[in-house]
C-alpha cells in the first residue's frame, strides 16, 4: 500500500466516523459519570437518569404505566432507567458524528441535554432547588469539553484537506505530521484517558451514592420498637393451611410486593425526621419526631395491603403484622373531627419525602378501624423500601389512597380542594378494596396427575371479611371450598378444595363472598380507575 493510499484510508475510511461515534459515546459516558460523582456530593436523587426517569414516570399516561407494571412488574424502574440510558447513548453517538463537521454545534447539543436534566431536577416534587441541577450541569460541561477536544483530534489538517473543516482551533501544535490526515494517536490517547477517568469517576460516584444513606441506616439499626400496649392476638389455630404452593399467611418483608414511583428508595434519617399535621379543622397543629411516636401507645395489627394496579390473579397483595400509632388518636388530639361530626375536612392528604401525595377519606380513617401510622413491619422497623421511618396503613383502602410511605406531612383538606398524585392521573378519588380471590395452586398450565389435586389460594375483602369461597371446574356447579380460620376481617383468608381431577384440559375458577353477603362480581374491570374485578381462572392439563 502506498503512502497515498494510507492517507486516503486515514481520511476517507470508516475509522474516522467510527472514532467520531466513539467520541460521542465517550462524551456521554463522561457526562453521566461526572453527574454521578457530583450527585454523590449533592444527593443521590439528583442524578440525571433518576430525575429524567422520575419526570418520565410522572408524565407517563396511566395506560402505559399500567402496561409497564404489568409487563415488567417491579422491574419496571430498571427498564425505565435502561430506556433513558439507551436514548442518551443514541443521541451521544449522533452528536459525536455531527461533531465531525459541526464541532461547536455538537458541543452546544451536549449542553442542551444537560439543560434538560437540570430542569427535570429542579422541577421534581422533592427537589432541593438549584443545587439539584448541579450534577446535570457539571456533567454536560465535562461532556461538551471532551467532545470538543476529541473532535479536535479528528479534524483533518494539512493542505489537502479542502472540503472538510480544517478547524483552526483544533488541538496542540504537536499534532500529526503536516499532511492530510487526523490525529489518530492523539485521539486514541485522549479517548483512553477519558474512558479511564470516567470509569473511575462513575465507580467512585456509585460507591459514594451507595453509602450516602449511612445516617439513615444507622438510625434504623438503632431503632428499637417498644412492646405494643395492644398486641395483635396470637394467630388463631387453623389460619394456615399446610398446602404446597399456597401464599404464606404472613408475607415475609423480603417477599412483600413493592409499588411506588421512587427510582431511588428514599433513605430517611429517623433522628432528624419530623411529621407535621395541619390544615382545615386542625385546632392544634402537631409536629412529631420519631421518638415522639415511639413514646406513644403502640398497637400491633395484622393488615393485608393491596395495590389498585393488581390484576385479577395478580401478585400485588401481601399480609403483614404492623406496629404503629392509631392515626385517629393523633387527629383527635389535633382537634380534627370527621365530617359526620361536623368537621370541615373530608380528605386527609399524606405527603412523602419524595413528593408523593396520597389522599384518604377522613371519615374512614376516624371510623374506628385500625388506621395506622406504622413504624414496624413483621417485627422489625419498616424496611426502607416499605417506608422507613413511618408510613400509613389503612385497612380496607387500596395503597394509593391510604398507604403513604416515607410520610412527612399530613394535611387536612377537602376532596374538592385538592387532587393528589394518582387522582391527577385519572385514578379514582375514593377506592375501597374490591372483594377478590386468587388461585395460588395449581399454577396456570400446570400438568397435574389425574386423581386428587389440591386447589388452593387466598381471598380478601379487607375490613368486611371473607365468608365464603367457591370453586368451579369448567362449567360445573360451584363447590364450596374449605376456608382457613379467619385472623381478622382486615386480613386475607386461605382456602382450599380437594379436587378429583379427571384427565384432560380443565378451567378452574374461584369466587369469594364477603361478610356483607355480596358475591365477588364476575364483571371484568380494568385496574384503572378503581381496581380490577372479575373471577380468577387457571387452565390446567391433567395427565
Ligand atoms: N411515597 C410513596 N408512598 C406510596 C407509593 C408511592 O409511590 N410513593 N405507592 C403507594 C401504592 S400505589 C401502594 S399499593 C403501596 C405499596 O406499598 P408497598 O410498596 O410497601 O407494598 O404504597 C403506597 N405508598
Ligand atoms: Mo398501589
Amino acid at each position: 500500500m502506498t503512502e497515498d493510499e494510507k492517507e486516503f484510508r486515514n481520511t476517507r475510511g470508516w475509522t474516522r466516523p467510527a472514532s467520531a461515534a466513539l467520541g460521542g459515546a465517550l462524551a456521554g459516558f463522561a457526562a453521566l459519570a461526572t453527574a454521578e460523582l457530583v450527585s454523590a456530593a449533592v444527593r443521590p436523587q439528583s442524578g440525571p437518569v433518576v430525575v429524567v426517569g422520575g419526570a418520565a414516570i410522572d408524565r407517563t399516561p396511566a395506560a402505559v404505566k399500567d402496561w409497564a407494571i404489568r409487563n415488567f412488574g417491579t422491574d419496571d424502574k430498571l427498564f425505565l432507567q435502561l430506556g433513558v440510558l439507551f436514548v442518551l447513548a443514541v443521541f451521544a453517538i449522533a452528536l459525536g458524528m455531527a461533531a465531525l463537521r459541526f464541532r461547536r454545534t455538537a458541543a452546544v447539543g451536549v449542553l442542551l441535554f444537560g439543560a434538560v436534566g437540570a430542569v427535570a431536577a429542579i422541577s421534581r416534587p422533592d427537589s432541593n432547588g438549584l443545587s439539584d441541577a448541579l450534577p446535570s450541569i457539571a456533567g454536560a460541561i465535562v461532556g461538551a469539553v471532551l467532545l470538543l477536544f476529541l473532535a479536535g483530534r479528528l479534524a483533518l489538517r494539512g493542505p489537502a484537506s479542502e472540503g472538510e473543516t480544517t478547524a483552526p482551533e483544533s488541538g496542540p501544535a504537536s499534532g500529526p505530521p503536516a499532511g492530510q490526515g487526523w490525529d489518530r494517536r492523539g485521539f486514541v490517547v485522549a479517548a483512553t484517558a477519558a474512558a479511564v477517568a470516567s470509569t473511575g469517576a462513575g465507580v467512585l460516584g456509585r460507591a459514594l451514592n451507595g453509602s450516602s444513606g449511612r445516617d439513615a441506616v444507622a438510625s434504623r439499626d438503632e431503632a428499637v420498637l417498644p412492646a405494643p400496649v395492644s398486641a395483635a392476638p396470637a394467630l388463631p389455630r387453623g389460619v394456615r393451611l399446610r398446602i404446597p404452593g399456597i401464599s404464606s399467611f404472613t408475607t415475609p418483608n423480603d417477599d412483600f410486593y413493592r409499588v411506588d414511583t421512587a427510582l431511588v428508595v428514599p433513605k430517611v434519617n429517623a433522628r432528624t425526621w419530623r411529621l407535621s399535621i395541619h390544615g382545615k379543622g386542625v385546632r392544634r397543629p402537631l409536629s412529631l419526631s420519631y421518638d415522639d411516636l415511639l413514646r406513644r401507645e403502640l398497637i400491633e395489627r395484622d393488615i393485608t395491603l393491596t395495590c389498585v394496579s393488581n390484576e385479577v390473579g395478580g401478585p400485588y397483595v401481601g399480609n403483614a403484622r404492623w406496629i404503629g400509632v392509631r392515626l385517629s388518636e393523633l387527629l383527635s388530639e389535633c382537634g380534627v373531627l370527621p365530617p359526620s361530626r361536623g368537621g370541615p375536612a373530608d380528605q386527609l392528604v399524606a405527603r412523602s419525602v419524595d413528593g408523593m401525595t396520597i389522599g384518604s377519606p377522613v371519615e374512614d380513617v376516624m371510623d374506628g378501624r385500625d388506621a395506622l401510622l406504622a413504624l414496624g413491619m413483621n417485627g422489625e422497623p419498616l424496611p426502607f423500601a416499605h417506608g422507613f421511618p413511618v408510613r400509613m396503613v389503612v385497612p380496607g383502602l387500596y395503597g394509593y389512597v391510604s398507604a403513604c410511605k416515607w410520610i412527612e406531612d399530613i394535611e387536612l383538606t377537602t376532596f374538592d380542594d385538592y387532587d393528589p398524585y394518582w387522582v391527577k392521573r385519572d385514578w379514582a378519588r375514593r377506592a375501597p378494596i374490591k372483594t377478590q380471590s386468587r388461585i395460588d395452586t395449581p399454577k396456570p398450565f400446570a400438568r397435574p396427575q389425574a386423581g386428587p389435586v389440591m386447589v388452593a389460594g387466598v381471598a380478601w375483602a379487607q375490613h368486611r371479611g371473607i365468608d365464603k369461597v367457591e370453586v368451579r371446574v369448567d362449567d360445573g356447579p360451584w363447590q364450596e371450598a374449605r376456608l382457613a380460620a379467619e385472623d381478622t376481617r382486615d386480613t386475607w383468608r386461605q382456602w382450599s378444595l380437594a379436587w378429583q381431577a379427571p384427565k384432560g384440559g380443565h378451567t378452574l375458577t374461584v369466587r369469594a363472598t364477603d361478610r356483607t353477603g355480596r358475591v365477588q362480581t364476575e364483571r371484568r374491570a380494568r385496574t384503572i380507575p378503581d381496581g380490577a374485578s372479575g373471577w380468577h381462572s387457571v387452565v390446567v392439563t391433567v395427565d
